[in-house]
């Protein structure tokens, strides 16, 4: 059974671009609710550790800097079926790949600065959305 909550970052790249806003616009014409928000920082050792699934990839140590190297804004969203749905919006991790109209396809400007980040799974959206708020955070 899908819960209703996803969780999503706007990566470096995007929010450097000044593409938060028109991304933010997409999610919620798509019927995303947001349920938390904020701008924030990630150290190089803190997106290591929100990416520690990906240790042993060769992209890991690139990924971490560029997780770093500016502000990300972190959500938490909420639709019948996020998870899923959500994935839809972004678009394949590849722009390259990415159907036309997703939020990769307009946006990304490569595989690694790919401009947003989508849970792959409910018990992730769980993990991923607590790494970055309390519950008290979110409405
Ligand atoms: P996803 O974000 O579409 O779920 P994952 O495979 O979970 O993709 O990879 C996490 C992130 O790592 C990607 O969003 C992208 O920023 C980066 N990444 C994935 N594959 C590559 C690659 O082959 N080269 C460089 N960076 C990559
Ligand atoms: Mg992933």
């Amino acid at each position: 059974m899908p819960t209703n909550k996803t969780f999503t970052m706007i990566k470096p790249d995007a929010v450097q671009g000044g593409n938060s806003g028109a991304i933010i616009k997409m999610i919620e014409e798509a019927g995303f609710r947001i349920v938390a928000a904020k701008k924030t920082k990630l150290s190089a050792e803190r997106a290591g550790e929100f990416y520690a699934v990906h240790s042993e990839r060769p992209f890991y140590t690139d990924l971490c800097a560029y997780m770093s190297s500016g502000p990300i804004i972190p959500m938490i969203l909420e639709k019948e079926n996020a998870v899923a749905d959500f994935r839809k919006l972004i678009g394949a991790t590849n722009p390259a790949n990415a159907e036309e109209g997703t939020i990769r396809k307009l946006y990304a400007q490569s595989v690694e600065a790919n401009a947003i980040h989508g849970s792959d799974s409910d018990e992730n959206a769980a993990i991923e959305g607590s790494f970055f708020f309390a519950h008290t955070e979110q409405f």
